[in-house]
């Protein structure tokens, strides 16, 4: 199990939130997504470690963008 926090920039209501956890939870082997929209973060939960690679396309396709981790 791996939980990492990413910052994303972009996110501005509840529709962001839900096409970001969409794309995210899209993703083999993610068993959950949690964004604080207020902070401009995004935690996920994995079955095994993400390429960071993997989540920034994801976010990317969702159409924000991945700042950091
Ligand atoms: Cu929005």
């Amino acid at each position: 199990m791996a939980s990492t926090t990413y910052q994303v920039q972009g996110m501005t209501c509840g529709h962001c939130v839900n096409a970001v956890s969409t794309e995210i939870g899209a993703i083999e082997g993610v068993t959950d997504v949690q964004v604080d929209l207020a902070a401009g973060r995004v935690t996920v939960t994995s079955d095994k470690p993400l390429s960071e690679d993997v989540v920034r396309a994801a976010v990317d396709e969702a159409g924000y963008e991945l700042a950091g981790a």
